[in-house]
């Protein structure tokens, strides 16, 4: 299948985030998409620069006022201090219950927060170009398979997307991709889309966009919220709401769960999306389920992500898988590789 891959993607490279109090180089790094890139490359897979424009989608999925925060906070971050250039701004102040996030704060710091779930999102100088490249990867995977006939795309992306919701960043993600594909899909002419978030974390963002939609379904795999990232969402009695009722599926999973129950949920949730009636589907497609992956703790051998990739295309839906996760960089790229070759084999 064709690969999506915008090289602007380096221009969001971040030198630290925070753990335990400590500075520590960032796992969501360059390297991540370089190592897919190459691996898919040697391969034989074909790669493409995004060519269609996100914009559209994203003013579906994100409010404008984070749109505009986003795009300028670089900007106004060395309008503050030109030494700013060399710091990364991090939020220390976030509107929690009983604050008020109608009102804009003038203040910088004050409105990183309010358009923040974490201080795990590091942002630099380049951050909106490469996530608003991932975004227009995004949107021509689905504009590739809702009008050209191919049966699938790969976007390989970074910064990841499922953690951002309509107006916050979290998780290492700024602009909700797999949401932009879902969002194109639709307005390509699928009446139903499904997406399918197999990353090890729960993709709150991507739910709360589609929480009240009934023609897009959300089913999830991952970590159990009670001990995992973003603790505050992805438990079973989310099951959507208004007209979207029913239309929201997770699945968590016991931290330390072995491969034989991770697949076992992957089942629940592939029959859950054939009853969806699906036009399309999305892959939310985090790797850091991988066995050997850093701040992860599910059990997959690379061989798995073989065995998902056959599974995914069971369904026959034209697919839009698009990376998330995933942050034991060398085994990344065959990962990723043995998902699309299981795929475009099945
Ligand atoms: N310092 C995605 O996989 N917590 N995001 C990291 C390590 C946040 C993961 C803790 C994990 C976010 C797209
Ligand atoms: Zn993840």
């Amino acid at each position: 299948m064709i690969t999506f891959f915008s090289p602007e993607h380096v221009l969001h490279a971040p030198a630290y985030e925070f753990f335990r109090g400590d500075r520590v180089p960032c796992f969501e790094s360059p390297a991540r998409a370089e190592r897919v890139l190459r691996e898919l490359t040697a391969r034989g897979h074909e790669v493409r620069a995004p060519d269609v424009d996100s914009a559209d989608a994203l003013a579906q999925v994100h409010t404008p006022r984070y749109l505009a925060f986003l795009a300028n906070a670089w900007a106004e971050w060395l309008a503050i201090d030109p030494a700013n250039a060399e710091r990364q701004p991090f939020p220390s102040v976030w509107p929690v219950r009983t604050l008020r996030s109608d009102l804009e704060p003038a203040n910088f710091t004050a409105r990183l927060g309010l358009y923040s779930m974490d201080n795990g999102s590091p942002l630099v100088a380049g951050t909106w170009a490469a996530a608003k490249a991932g975004a227009d990867a995004a949107a021509s995977a689905a504009r590739l398979v809702s009008s050209s006939g191919a049966r699938s795309a790969f976007c390989a992306t970074r910064p990841p997307g499922h953690h951002a919701g309509a107006d916050f960043m979290g998780g290492y993600c700024f602009l909700n991709n797999a949401a932009v594909a879902a969002q194109s899909l639709l307005a390509g002419g699928c009446a139903r889309v499904a997406i399918l978030d197999v990353d090890y974390h729960h993709g709150n963002g991507t739910q709360s966009i589609f929480y009240d939609h009934a023609d897009v379904l959300f089913a999830s795999l991952h970590g159990d919220p009670r001990t995992e990232y973003p603790f505050y969402l992805g438990h079973a009695d989310e099951t959507g709401s208004g007209p979207g009722e029913g239309s929201n599926l997770n699945l968590p999973l016991p931290a330390g769960a072995s491969a034989a129950e991770w697949f076992a949920a992957l089942d629940v949730a592939c029959d859950r999306i054939a009853r969806h009636r699906a036009d399309a589907l999305v892959v939310s497609l985090g790797l850091d389920t991988f066995a050997d992956d850093p701040i992860s703790t599910f059990a997959l051998a690379s061989s798995d992500f073989s065995r998902l990739g056959e599974r995914l295309a069971r369904p026959g839906l034209p697919t839009v898988l698009i990376l998330e996760g995933g942050y034991a960089s060398e085994a990344l790229g065959v990962n990723a590789g043995n998902v699309l070759d299981a795929f475009d084999g099945a």
